[in-house]
């Protein structure tokens, strides 16, 4: 193996409503530890992993909105540094692992959807993607405090940052003396084609992504109604995976995906599905579990140069004179029917 890395997706299981800062910390302490031990070099964290998934709450109490966010400006620098969350940080720096975590971000002057992907080696933030897709609405559908909502539009400003890819320099030694190059989605955006291709044309190595998908809200989705729990599940899962090796496949690229997962509050299941994929699409390692656990898999990132140097050569049989719609504006538009 040329260019080997042990790689993790951290699932993190049920996270209430009342569940404390303190406590989630703990657990994901234990696990960037668990990871260590093992001799992982980069762990990927959920979406919002420092909370519950608030944005299924119609929130009309600003003072626990706010709690909720991460406060990062000027003053307080960046979120690695700020007292609620510094801590998990600095053990991830004394491990000398590699993460990338989720979290609701308030600059002061707006609030984002944010995953940061921080370097073991210095506790340095080597890039910062904010989620292009926010899916749901601004307003509730039903205000019910038991109903799952999806209030994205309502608590964030979409991602303004575009899909910059960087290279993780702090895994450089461990790659043969070249640094990986990483992507990093959240959640929604996994399931649009427009941001890996993004990746792909950077050359993207290692995508990773985040997320929070509900297991049962056919409300949200459409379709069938009356879908039964167990059917809504399987569903969201096939749709998860689906997408994942699809779109690494065709971008050639590994993508580590971490879920937050489980049953919070007892009733708003999230599907688990943490996985490592292969750029040829296979999955090489899968949670068990809703619950907090670690999915490890050793990959070699030569792996990915069969895809990009054949099958998905996008320099050689790409035509972009020809897909001029992709990056016009507006939704779809039919053609005239005679
Ligand atoms: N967190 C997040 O983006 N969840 C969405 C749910 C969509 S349900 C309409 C997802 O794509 O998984």
């Amino acid at each position: 193996m040329a260019r080997a890395l042990k790689v993790a997706a951290a699932q993190v299981g049920p996270v209430h409503r009342s569940t404390s800062r303190a406590e989630v910390l703990a657990r994901l302490i234990k696990l960037v530890e668990g990871a260590a031990s093992q001799g992982v070099q980069l762990v990927v964290f959920p979406e919002t992993t420092f909370t519950t998934f608030f944005p299924r709450y119609y929130i009309t109490d600003d003072k626990e909105l706010a709690n909720y966010y991460e406060y990062e400006t000027e003053e307080t620098g960046p979120v690695t540094e700020t007292k609620n969350v510094k801590e998990f940080f600095d053990h991830a720096k004394a491990l000398c692992v590699d993460v990338q975590v989720g979290y609701g971000e308030d600059t002061g002057k707006g609030r984002y959807n944010t995953a940061v992907y921080v370097s073991g080696a210095t506790g340095k933030v080597l890039n910062k993607y904010r989620k292009v897709h926010l899916p749901g609405s601004t307003e509730p559908f039903d205000l019910e405090p038991t109903t799952t909502n999806q209030l994205e539009k309502r608590y964030f400003l979409p991602g303004n940052f575009g899909f910059q890819a960087f290279r993780a320099s702090s895994l450089k030694e461990h790659c043969g003396g070249t640094s990986p190059i990483v992507g990093q989605l959240i959640c929604n955006d996994r399931r649009w084609a427009e941001g890996w291709r993004c990746y792909g044309l950077q050359g993207v190595e290692i995508l990773c992504c985040g997320y929070n998908t509900t297991a049962y809200a056919p409300q949200l989705w459409g379709g069938d109604q009356n879908i039964s729990r167990e059917k809504a599940y399987e569903e969201a899962m096939f749709h998860h995976k689906l997408v994942v090796q699809a779109h690494a496949y065709t971008n050639s690229m590994f993508c580590i995906t971490a879920a937050r997962a489980g049953n919070d509050d007892g009733r708003h299941p999230l599907i688990p599905g943490s996985m490592i994929v292969d750029p040829e699409g296979h999955i090489v390692a899968e949670s068990k579990t809703e619950d907090d656990e670690l999915v490890i898999a050793v990959i070699d990132l030569d792996d990915c140069k069969q895809g990009k140097e054949r099958t998905f050569n996008l320099g050689k049989h790409r035509r972009p004179e020809l897909y001029g719609r992709l990056v016009e504006g507006g939704g779809v538009q039919p053609p005239p029917d005679e």
